[in-house]
């Protein structure tokens, strides 16, 4: 068919085939740079564009479009004065990788510092370790230069306030003593066997309680650079760390292939790694929106209620969105600039 295409237009079918081949890899290197994260968080991605624009690297573009989300405290799960634990306190989870190099810095319960991906990035750069938590990676922002400043807001307490009025419900405990389903803490562990009555039922997160950025940045010479930021999910018992900071479950970059970002329920998608089997899948050659999706129906085969979501991009500029339908959740928004078009996008969830 090449052939005949090409001797009608002149060419032999052989170099018909290479202007095609040119022409395709033009058209992928005109959607670079790709600035691609989840939720319609648009001022973030305008923030991390502007920054390739004005120069800045992929880097710097992932950390300053996060930065923008804690900022404005995108959907109240990112940044400070969202998501209070069961005491109160806001605190942060963050990852930012370095597909060029594999390397990664990364922050979990992250306290009293408002800039949690900028601190993931200091992890990255200014230490030989990937990933620090709870009050020591605070000691470590605050030595290197990070204000300690309280995180909590009238709109969280209030958060957390009525949740202690209403006997601690919604919360994270299960098979304790007295019944998590119906009283607060502090709780003892039960014996088993469990029945059921004293199960809690699986939480049922949704968009108003579970969010977080995931932000990838291929910039126009293919250096792919992942990050998330979040403040986790609301009335976590303390301690707790998601999905986010962990390599290959919030985020994962190799530059050869491309990279994945997650959202929604950590504490079952990182059981899965879905953003390094995303990775992997590209790495096959599966196109992003496949890769998105295949990371999902591996978690959905456990837990069919799923609610998450994934972003998925190759290294040529192709991207993709899937999400698992739950209630609360049936599409999925996430937003895309490239030098193509600037616009927030929908995924039907499967
Ligand atoms: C977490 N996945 O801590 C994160 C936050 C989130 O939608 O909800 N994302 O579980």
């Amino acid at each position: 068919m090449g052939a005949g295409l090409g001797g009608a237009m002149g060419f032999p079918g052989s170099v018909l085939l290479i202007l095609l081949l040119s022409a395709c890899s033009v058209l992928a290197a005109a959607q670079l740079p790709l600035v691609i994260n989840t939720w319609p968080f648009k001022r973030a991605t305008q923030r991390a564009w502007d920054t390739l624009q004005s120069g800045g690297s992929a880097l710097d573009a992932v950390e300053k479009g996060c930065s923008q989300c804690e900022v404005d405290q995108c959907d109240g799960t990112v940044g400070y004065g969202g998501s209070p634990d069961e005491h109160g306190e806001t605190t942060l989870d963050a990852m930012i990788m370095n597909g060029n190099t594999i390397e990664l810095g990364a922050v979990g319960d992250l306290r009293r510092i408002k800039s949690a991906i900028s601190v993931a990035r200091a992890v990255m750069e200014h230490s030989s370790h990937s990933l620090l938590v709870g009050e020591s990676a605070s000691m470590f922002a605050q030595n290197m230069g990070f204000l300690s400043e309280d995180l909590m807001t009238n709109k969280s307490l209030s958060m957390h306030a009525e949740w202690l009025s209403k006997n601690c419900q919604p919360n994270f405990w299960k098979n304790v003593i007295p019944n998590a389903g119906t009283s607060c803490g502090p709780y003892k562990r039960m014996k088993g066997p469990w029945s059921k009555k004293h199960r809690m039922p699986v939480k049922v997160a949704n968009v108003h309680n579970h969010d977080t950025i995931g932000m990838i940045v291929i910039d126009k010479s293919a250096s792919v650079v992942a990050g998330t930021t979040t403040n986790g999910a609301s009335h976590k018992i303390q301690g707790r760390v998601g999905d986010s900071p962990i390599a290959g479950a919030g985020a994962y970059a190799d530059s050869t292939v491309g990279a994945a970002a997650a959202t929604g329920m950590g504490d079952i998608m990182m059981r899965f790694l879905p953003s390094y089997q995303a990775v992997e899948y590209m790495r096959m050659g599966i196109e992003p929106t496949t890769a998105c999706q295949k990371a999902i129906k591996r978690i959905q085969k456990y837990y069919p209620k799923l609610f998450g979501a994934m972003i998925c991009a190759n290294r040529t500029g192709g991207y993709g969105a899937a999400c698992s339908k739950c209630p609360g959740l049936d599409k999925f928004h996430f937003m895309v600039y490239n030098s193509l078009n600037t616009s927030e996008q929908i995924v039907d969830c499967i």
